[in-house]
């Protein structure tokens, strides 16, 4: 039976710990309303697949890791953008652009925490009030992040939300994943297998031009599985359509895998690289190339690109956008 507890730690002050009937342990933060640990039970240990720090404070440093991303994941191009004739103006974090909801997005917030179990699973329930206007954004935001793990070894994260105004919202999770267990391991050696024939076209400051490109000869076919080797990658991919999963990672050993379910159109894929390397993490030191970024949502630039959807949020429609990672061990 799947169960949550509510733990404090010097490290972490106040968390939760998820666990479910088959030993796996689900670590969660109201910082950010992030996963800190992801431990699966391998040959006998528990193996944090989760690559993330080791106390809070390093994750108010490096706020990204494992966290809620939001009101806008990815980039808004030029730090503004349009709704019925009305020119909205956001916080130019990145090179000009807003990179996932400015200086202090959804990453950087303390959320309210509910925990809850029923039937065979267990979670927490983070929510959110984002007031009309804060960083830009219009509309009083409700917004909520509910993190579960089952009994049959299913992680999943799902985000809600309404608002009185019109705005934008496009959330994610930034979930950053080494499957050896150590983040001083590259990643290269992990296979990746996406059901993506096309991904969307990125710029040099990584915003999206609006067009797509077929992976098929490129670094990003990973259509038939692929070890990840040196290749970088900071990429919506788009999930084909009609697809039942967007994408497995597996392990070097291949005695874990996650197999990704996502309700989101597209899935970013991010690898560390020189940048993160030399950061001391809760499992090690990163190595170059120790982790791969795996983070479901709309395609970032949708809000100029109607080619890709929609991420305009309006009073009269909630949203809803759940993804879910079956834990193969
Ligand atoms: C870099 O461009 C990438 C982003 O996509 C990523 O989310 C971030 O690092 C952590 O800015």
């Amino acid at each position: 039976m799947a169960t949550v507890t509510k733990l404090d730690s010097k490290a972490f002050g106040t968390y939760y710990e998820v666990k479910n009937e088959n030993g796996v342990v689900l670590g969660l933060h109201p910082f950010g309303a992030r996963a800190i640990s992801l431990a699966l039970p391998v040959d006998g240990t528990l193996r944090d697949v989760l690559v993330g720090c080791k106390t809070i404070t390093d994750y108010k440093e490096n706020s990204y890791y494992n966290a809620t991303i939001g009101p806008v994941a990815g980039r808004i191009a030029g730090a503004q953008f349009e709704l019925d004739e009305t020119i909205y103006k956001t916080e130019a974090n990145q090179k000009g652009n807003t990179l996932h909801g400015g200086f202090v997005g959804f990453d950087a917030r303390n959320w309210e925490a509910q925990t809850f179990t029923k039937d065979n699973e267990a979670g927490v329930i983070f929510t959110l009030n984002d007031p009309d206007g804060n960083h830009g954004f219009p509309g009083n935001l409700a917004a909520k992040a509910i993190y579960t793990l089952t009994d049959d070894n299913q992680y999943s994260f799902k985000f809600e939300a309404t608002t009185d105004k019109k705005t934008l919202f496009n959330p994610t999770n930034h979930g950053y994943y080494n499957l050896t267990g150590s983040p001083s391991e590259s990643i290269d050696t992990h296979n990746l297998q996406i059901n993506a024939h096309f991904v969307a076209k990125t710029n040099d400051d990584v915003t999206t031009t609006g067009e797509k490109v077929a992976v098929a000869g490129t670094k990003f076919d990973f259509v038939t599985g692929a070890k990840i080797g040196e290749t970088l990658l900071d990429d919506p991919f788009l999930i084909d359509e009609g697809a039942q999963k967007a994408l497995t990672l597996t392990a070097p050993d291949g005695k874990v895998a996650l197999s990704l379910m996502t309700q989101a159109p597209a899935v970013v894929i991010y690898t560390t690289g020189t940048g993160e390397a030399g950061t001391v993490m809760k499992n090690g030191v990163m190595a170059n190339h120790g982790a791969v970024a795996i983070e479901p949502q709309g395609v970032p630039g949708t809000e100029i690109y109607p080619q890709f959807g929609s991420i305009t949020l309006t009073a009269d429609k909630p949203y809803t956008m759940e993804s879910t990672f079956k834990l193969i061990f």
